[in-house]
């Protein structure tokens, strides 16, 4: 997969290259490719904002340089490997307007084979860059929950790593990926290590029972117990497939 991000910081995603991330980049699994938006910009303060047109407060991005930001990366791909087969690059536009991005999504987006970021600062960038972008993208305007961030950067680092270590290959261990929360629609069980017992407290009994059958009765029926008392909502949907499965 290859994936673009481009923005006026692009500093902030160097946490990208740490851990599980920058090794799968390493193996060649993942080429991420940060741009500077201001290079994209020739006045003599490379600007990328002005002031609301119809006035009001705060400052909007200009459309024309993110246009010629994302001209660039289209170039990019195509030069070495492009065929006319290939899908249409997805621009991710971060957003709290956006759809809310869920563990569905993240499997979804992680087949992709070229995703683009473009999270904006401010106000917001001019409505008229998203009219144009789906005669060259697939455009998802894009949130990570319904709470208010100073820019999309912190918003794209999040969806990156959830769609990335969906990449086979980039996780050590896959057979983590079926079990954790959310791969089945519910919250994980509680797990635990050595020793047996710790400042008085124990594990319980059943996971020293040697029985798998059983703990796989005991840690189905404790993933139930903590959806439907931390996450009702959850819960709900979750009823709700299990007849239609049943049905
Ligand atoms: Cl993607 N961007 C911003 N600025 N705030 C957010 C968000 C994104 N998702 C939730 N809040």
């Amino acid at each position: 997969m290859r994936i673009d991000l481009i923005s006026i910081f692009p500093e902030f995603f160097d946490v990208l290259d740490l851990s599980l991330i920058g090794k799968a980049q390493r193996e060649g699994l993942l080429s991420l490719h940060r741009h500077q938006l201001r290079d994209f910009s020739f006045d003599k303060h490379r600007s990328v904002d002005d002031t609301p047109t119809g006035g009001g407060a705060g400052m909007v991005m200009k459309p024309e340089p993110w246009a010629l930001a994302l001209e660039h990366v289209l170039t990019q791909r195509q030069a070495p490997e492009a065929s006319a087969a290939d899908q249409p690059s997805t621009l991710i536009i971060p957003t709290p307007a956006g759809e809310v991005l869920t563990q569905r999504t993240a499997q979804e987006l992680a087949q992709a084979q070229h995703l683009v970021f473009a999270p904006g600062r401010f106000e917001g960038i001019d409505q008229r860059l998203m009219d144009w972008a789906p005669e060259h993208f697939q455009v998802r305007p894009m949130s990570i929950g319904d709470y208010v961030l100073n820019g999309g950067e912190s918003a794209v680092v999040v969806m990156v790593e959830a769609i990335t270590r969906l990449i086979p290959g980039v996780l050590g261990n896959p057979e983590s990926l079926a079990e954790e929360s959310h791969a089945d629609g519910l919250l994980e069980y509680p797990v635990y290590t050595k020793p047996a017992r710790w400042r008085g407290l124990e594990v319980p009994e059943i996971l020293l029972s040697g029985d798998h059958a059983k703990i796989g009765a005991w840690r189905a029926q404790q993933q139930d117990i903590r959806t439907r008392k931390l996450r009702p909502d959850l819960w709900a949907k979750h009823v709700v497939a299990r007849e239609q499965n049943l049905a």
